[in-house]
């Protein structure tokens, strides 16, 4: 972001797919289903927040700072921890893992192991005839996007922990597993998840 931010009397509507990301998990979990998001001027800010504040109980103290702070976070907006990890780089990623998604609704291999502190990228081929993805997370914010899935076909999604591949393309999630447990991968288009499209990605503690 240029700094000084120039603020502009009159805002341009602001097309859903154009807005960055939020990097507050809690507002883009809770702001229905369009993974909600901005990350614009100052003027913005004023006109969006209120708006906001209608639709989420609490607007978190991150939004009421100044630019600079501001600023500060959209550098790193992409890097917010999660419980199941953190965006990884793929320069440092320690080993790459193959994964194929095919229309029968399921991962080959569904089951991966890692270590605590692995970056590990991996390359998602789509084998199949339909659009399909994979979306790292813990079991509980799986089926929660999943149904949010399911009542809005069309929003739009895209994070660090995912990869929407087109049918025999391939994509690339690179993640940082810096917290131990079991987590899981899945597809979320509908259908999908509930039909069994989901893979385990345990993290062994160091
Ligand atoms: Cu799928």
């Amino acid at each position: 972001m240029r700094w000084p931010p120039i603020v502009r009397a009159v805002e341009p509507p602001i097309p859903n797919f154009a807005l960055p990301k939020f990097s507050n998990a809690s507002v883009a979990n809770n702001v229905a289903g369009a993974h909600a998001t901005l990350e614009r001027t100052t003027r913005m800010k004023t006109l969006l927040v209120p708006i906001l504040a209608g639709l989420v109980a609490t607007v978190p103290a991150a939004l009421a700072h100044g630019t600079a702070d501001h600023a500060a976070k959209a550098a790193s907006i992409r890097k917010e921890q999660k419980d199941w990890g953190i965006a990884g780089e793929a320069r440092s990623a320690t080993r790459t893992v193959e994964i194929r998604m095919v229309d029968t609704m399921r991962f080959e291999p569904d089951r991966v192991l890692v270590r605590q502190g692995d970056t590990v990228r991996f390359a998602v081929r789509n084998a199949g005839k339909v659009m399909h993805e994979l979306v790292i997370g813990t079991r509980q914010e799986l089926e929660e996007h999943a149904a949010l899935m399911k009542k809005f076909p069309n929003m739009e999604h895209d994070e660090p922990y995912m990869a929407h591949v087109a049918p025999g393309k391939t994509g690339e999630v690179v993640w940082t597993f810096n917290r131990a447990g079991e987590f899981d991968f899945a597809c979320l288009l509908p259908g999908h998840f509930d039909a069994g499209m989901v893979g385990r990605i345990t993290v062994v503690a160091r």
